[in-house]
C-alpha cells in the first residue's frame, strides 16, 4: 500500500519531460507469485537537454531483478533504486539509449487491484492512473507516448488466452507446456492505457465492417460458461462503432476490438487501447439475472469506453489536471449516444437527476473542486462526478452556445489538430474558439472555477406597456481555497409559454444577448426586456437543463402547476413537477419538526395522477415523473441542519397520500401494464415495466399491498420485475412474512451468481430505520460476501452509507462508527476503494448538530488510524478541514 507522502502536485509546476521513450518492448512469463517483466525501453533525451540529466522513473512497491544500458550492467554507484523510484545518475552522453529492467512481480497477493493482479484465476491489469509502476519503472505519466510491443508467456494450461493491446502478430508453443503470444499496437499511447489479459475465458466473437470498408475483429471474453450473457454487450458495441462514425466521423482504427470482463474491478471500466477491461457487471446480462437499469449501463458503458479510443486514447492528455478532457467529453459523447438509442427526454431527466444527486453535493461540501483541479495529493481520488458528469455539462453548454454545426466543426478540428498527441484544455476550448470566432475565454471558467451558481429569477409583467421583464442575478458560492469567484457565462434555455401551452412571441429584447431560446447571463444582473408581451406568460427556465446550476425562482404556485401540465420541454415539464414535489415534501418536513402531521394539497396528489395516466407521455417519463426526490436529494434540496428521520417521514407521508388519492386509477393502469409478450430489454419495453413498478410501490402502501408485491415478486418473468418486488418487500413491508419469504427465495436461487446476490445486498441495506446496521453487519459475515471485491463491498457497504439515509445517520451514531470500522478494513487491501467509501460522509456539516459532532468523531478516528493510505488520508483531510 503506498503510504502518503504528503506531496502535493500543482498544476503549475508541470514540465515536459527530460526524456521520452519512443518504443517499449515488454516481455511476461506469468506465474501467479513470481511473474518476471523484462521491460526494453529506447530512451531519448530531448535535444535542449544536458547529457548530465539524471533519468528518473517512476515505481510502485517494484522489486528490481535487473537493469542494463545498451546491453552493459549498470554500476551501482550510477544507480539510484528504491522499490518506488529508479534513477539513472549517469544516462549515456548518446541521445538514444536502450535501458533494459527486469522486475518481479506477485500478481495473486495485489488486492489493490491496480497493476498487474489475478482475478478469478486470470491475470489482468489495471494501470490508469498510476498502476503502470507497479509493473515496471516507467516515465509513467500521460505525455510520454510510446509504441509498444508486448511478449507474453504462460503454462497453456493456466492461460490458453494471452491478450494485449493492438494487433496480434504472433504466437506459439514453448517448452513444459508453456506457450506464448506476441502483440503489437501502432499508436504511441502513455503507460495507463497499457494492458494485459490471460487466462482460460470463454468467448463470443463477431464483427464489424468500418466506413471505409475495414473488417474489424470483435471479441467479448467472459468466464467460461457465461458466453450467452454477452450478446447484449456484444450488440451494444457495434451500435457504438456505427454511432461514432455516423455522429463524428470517426473510425476504428485496429484490426482487432476486445473486450475482458473480470470480477475484481475498483470501477466500472477501462478503455485500454484495443483491449478494454470490464467489471463483469457491466457485460453480463440476460432477463433472469439483469435489470433493464442494467441493461442501460451495460450499453452506456461499453459506449463509453470504445469512444474512448479517440477521445482519451488518439488524443490524450497531457498531465493528470486534463483528466476531464478525456472525461468530460467521453461521458458528453455516451450520454449522447445512449439519447439516440433511447428516449432524449427520459435520458436527460435522469442524467440530471444523477448530476444532481453526485456532483451538486460534492460541489456544496468539503470536497469540491474544479472540473479541471490545480491541485490533487491522489490522483486516484479524482475521479469525480465534478470531472465526468459536469465536465460532460461544460461541452454540452459549447455546444448550446455554438449550435451544433459550429460545435461539430470544432470536434473536427480538435481531431484534426490534436491527433496523435496529449492535449489540454486550453487546446480543447481553442477549437471551439477558431472554429466560431468566439471568445470562450468567460465561459472557460466553467472549467476553472468550483460551486455550483445560483440564479435568482424573478419577472413582471406590465400589460400597459405590454411588456415582460425578467431579472437575473448570478452568485457562486465560494468553495474551498476558492472564495471570491468571478462571473461566469450561463446559457440558460427559456420559453415564454401563455395559454393552452402556447409560446408567447416576442417583438423585441434588451438587456442580455438572446439567441435561439437562449439568455445569455454574463454579468451579476441583467434586466431582460421583452417587448409585445401583451398577457403575462409562465416562464420556463433551464430548459434541458441548460446550465448546470440551482435556481431560485420567484414563480407562482399556479404557474408552477401550470408548467407541470403544458411545458413543451419535457425535461422542464418534469422539473416543473419535480420542483412542486420538492417543495412540499420540504414543507412537510418542517410539519414534522413542528410535531404536526405533514398534508399535501390534492391538486398536487390529483396531478400525479393525470400525470400517471397521461397516454401522450412515453411510460419511462411517467415512471421518472412519479419517483419523488429521494431523501438524499431532499436534504440537499434543505442543505442545512438536516435531521435525515423527519425527511424520510415526509417522504413516506408523500408516497401514501399519492397512493390514497389515486389507488383505483393506478391499480387499473397497473393492470394494463401487465405483458405477456417475450422480454425486450429495449427502451419502450422497460418504460413501462419502470411505470408498472413504480405504481406497485405506491399501491403496496395500500390494504393489501404486500400481498400484491408478493404476487408481483413471484410471478415475475424478468429481473427487474422480481427485484423491483423485492425492494417494495423489504422496504415498504419490513420485517412482514411476505418480505421473509421473498428474502430467501431470491438467495436460494441465485446464491451462486455473485452479481444477482449484490442485488440482494443492495436491497437489504437500503432498508430505512435504525435496524439497518445491524442487518448489513450482519451480513457481511455471509457467504456470498467479500471485503475483498469491490462489487460487493459496493453493494452492501457502499449502498448503506450513500443511499440509507435513515440508516447510516442513526441518531446515536452506531452507522457511523461501524462504517469507520468497515472502511478501514477494506483500505487494509483496497484502498482506492476505501477512499471512494469514505465520500459517503463529505457532506457531515450539513446534518443537526448531535449527528454532526458524531460524524465528525469517526472522520478524526479515521484520520489518526496507523499507517493511512495516501488514498484515504486525502479524502478524510480534505473532508475535515
Ligand atoms: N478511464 C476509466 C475509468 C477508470 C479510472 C481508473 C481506474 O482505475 C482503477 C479504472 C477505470 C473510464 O472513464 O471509464
Ligand atoms: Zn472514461
Amino acid at each position: 500500500m503506498r503510504t502518503d507522502t504528503g506531496q502535493v502536485f500543482k498544476l503549475e509546476d508541470y514540465r515536459p519531460s527530460d526524456y521520452l521513450i519512443p518504443e517499449t518492448h515488454l516481455e511476461f512469463r506469468l506465474s501467479p507469485q513470481a511473474t518476471v517483466v523484462t521491460a526494453i525501453l529506447i530512451v531519448e533525451r530531448r535535444e535542449d537537454i544536458s547529457t548530465s540529466a539524471p533519468l528518473v522513473l517512476d515505481g510502485d512497491g517494484l522489486t528490481l531483478k535487473r537493469i542494463e544500458v545498451d546491453g552493459k550492467m549498470v554500476r551501482p554507484a550510477d544507480l539510484l533504486a528504491s522499490p518506488d523510484q529508479l534513477t539513472l545518475l549517469k544516462p549515456p552522453a548518446a541521445p538514444r539509449f536502450q535501458l533494459l529492467i527486469e522486475t518481479e512481480l506477485a500478481p495473486a497477493g495485489n488486492e489493490a487491484l491496480m497493476g498487474l493482479y489475478r482475478s478469478n484465476n486470470v491475470y489482468c491489469t489495471q494501470c490508469e492512473a498510476e498502476g503502470f509502476r507497479r509493473i515496471t519503472y516507467f516515465l509513467d505519466r500521460p505525455d510520454i507516448l510510446s509504441v509498444y510491443t508486448v511478449r507474453i508467456e504462460a503454462r497453456r494450461d493456466e492461460a490458453p488466452l494471452l491478450l494485449s493491446n493492438g494487433n496480434p502478430v504472433e504466437c506459439g508453443d514453448l517448452a513444459e507446456g508453456w506457450h506464448y503470444a506476441k502483440w503489437h499496437d501502432p499508436f504511441p499511447k502513455p503507460s495507463y492505457l497499457f494492458a494485459l489479459v490471460a487466462g482460460n475465458l470463454g468467448q463470443v466473437a463477431d464483427n464489424f465492417v468500418t466506413m471505409s470498408g475495414r473488417k474489424v475483429e470483435l471479441g467479448i471474453y467472459v468466464e467460461l460458461g457465461k458466453e450467452a450473457l454477452a450478446g447484449y454487450a456484444m450488440d451494444a458495441l457495434k451500435r457504438s462503432m456505427q454511432w461514432d462514425e455516423e455522429a463524428f466521423g470517426r473510425e476504428y482504427d485496429l484490426d482487432v476490438f476486445n473486450i475482458v470482463a473480470v470480477s475484481d474491478f475498483n470501477m466500472g471500466a477501462m478503455e485500454n487501447k484495443g483491449l478494454n477491461i470490464f467489471n463483469d457487471k457491466y457485460v453480463l446480462a440476460d432477463q433472469e439475472t439483469a435489470t433493464d437499469a442494467d441493461f442501460a449501463n451495460i450499453e452506456a458503458i461499453i459506449a463509453h469506453e470504445y469512444f474512448h479510443n479517440w477521445t482519451g486514447n488518439r488524443i490524450t492528455c497531457r498531465d493528470w489536471f486534463q483528466l476531464c478532457l478525456k472525461e468530460g467529453l467521453t461521458v458528453f459523447r455516451d450520454h449522447e449516444f445512449s439519447a439516440d438509442q433511447r428516449s432524449r427526454a427520459v435520458k436527460r431527466i435522469a442524467e440530471v437527476r444523477t448530476l444532481r444527486a453526485h456532483q451538486f453535493p460534492e460541489d456544496q461540501g468539503p470536497l469540491a473542486h474544479p472540473v479541471r483541479p490545480r491541485r490533487y495529493r491522489e490522483i486516484n481520488n479524482f475521479y469525480t462526478a465534478t470531472v465526468y458528469e459536469k465536465g460532460s455539462e461544460v461541452v454540452r453548454m459549447i455546444r448550446t452556445i455554438l449550435g451544433p454545426e459550429v460545435f461539430r466543426a470544432g470536434m473536427d478540428l480538435y481531431f484534426e489538430r490534436h491527433d496523435g498527441e496529449a492535449a489540454t484544455i486550453e487546446d480543447f476550448i481553442k477549437v471551439f474558439e477558431d472554429a466560431s470566432g468566439r471568445d470562450l475565454s468567460q465561459f472557460a471558467l466553467w472549467y476553472h472555477q468550483a460551486g455550483t451558481p445560483n440564479l435568482t429569477v424573478s419577472s413582471t409583467h406590465n400589460p400597459a406597456a405590454q411588456e415582460f421583464t425578467l431579472e437575473i442575478e448570478q452568485s457562486v458560492p465560494p468553495t474551498p481555497s476558492e472564495s471570491r469567484k468571478r462571473l461566469m457565462h450561463i446559457p440558460l434555455a427559456f420559453g415564454l409559454i401563455g395559454a393552452g401551452g402556447k409560446p408567447v412571441a416576442y417583438s423585441d429584447v434588451e438587456g442580455a444577448s438572446v439567441e435561439d431560446g437562449v439568455i445569455h447571463v454574463r454579468k451579476r444582473r441583467h434586466v431582460v426586456r421583452f417587448s409585445g408581451v401583451a398577457e403575462r406568460p409562465a416562464v420556463s427556465l433551464n430548459r434541458g437543463f441548460s446550465a448546470p446550476v440551482t435556481l431560485s425562482v420567484e414563480q407562482k404556485a399556479a404557474d408552477q402547476y401550470f408548467l407541470a401540465r403544458h411545458d413543451t420541454d419535457a425535461f422542464s415539464r418534469w422539473q416543473a413537477f419535480n420542483t412542486l414535489l420538492t417543495d412540499s415534501l420540504i414543507a412537510a418536513f418542517r410539519q414534522i419538526l413542528g410535531g404536526k402531521q405533514p398534508d399535501f394539497a390534492p391538486r398536487l396528489t390529483d396531478l400525479a395522477g393525470s400525470i400517471a395516466s397521461d397516454e401522450t407521455l412515453e411510460p419511462a417519463y411517467r415512471a421518472l415523473a412519479l419517483a419523488l426526490p429521494g431523501d438524499a436529494d431532499i436534504a440537499r434540496d434543505i442543505g442545512k441542519n438536516i435531521d435525515p428521520d423527519a425527511i424520510h417521514a415526509a417522504r413516506q407521508a408523500l408516497a401514501r397520500a399519492i397512493g390514497m388519492a389515486n389507488g383505483d386509477a393506478f391499480s387499473g393502469l397497473y393492470d394494463s401494464l401487465a405483458d405477456e409478450s417475450a422480454f425486450s430489454p429495449d427502451a419502450a419495453s422497460a418504460g413501462r415495466r419502470a411505470l408498472r413498478n413504480i405504481l406497485l410501490d405506491y399501491l403496496s402502501l395500500l390494504p393489501g399491498g404486500a400481498a400484491l408485491a408478493a404476487g408481483h415478486f413471484h410471478s415475475a418473468t424478468n429481473m427487474t420485475d422480481r427485484a423491483a418486488a423485492l425492494a417494495v418487500l423489504a422496504h415498504r413491508h419490513h420485517g412482514s412474512p411476505e418480505a421473509g419469504e421473498a428474502l430467501v427465495a431470491f438467495e436460494q436461487t441465485y446464491a451462486s451468481d455473485p452479481l444477482v446476490m449484490d442485488k440482494w445486498f443492495q436491497i437489504q441495506a437500503s432498508v430505512p430505520g435504525p435496524q439497518a446496521v445491524d442487518t448489513v453487519r450482519a451480513l457481511t459475515a455471509h457467504a456470498g460476501f467479500s471485503m475483498g471485491n469491490p462489487n460487493r463491498v459496493r453493494s452492501l457497504i457502499g449502498t448503506f452509507s450513500s443511499a440509507n439515509q435513515t440508516g447510516f445517520h442513526r441518531a446515536d451514531g452506531e452507522g457511523y462508527r461501524f462504517f469507520a470500522r468497515t472502511v478501514l478494513e477494506v483500505e487494509k487491501r483496497n484502498p482506492q476503494v476505501a477512499a471512494r467509501l469514505a465520500t459517503a460522509l463529505r457532506s457531515w456539516r450539513s446534518l443537526e448538530p448531535g449527528r454532526q459532532a458524531k460524524a465528525r468523531e469517526v472522520l478524526v478516528s479515521i484520520a489518526n488510524a496507523e499507517n493511512l493510505s495516501a488514498d484515504l488520508r486525502d479524502i478524510v483531510e480534505r473532508t475535515l478541514a
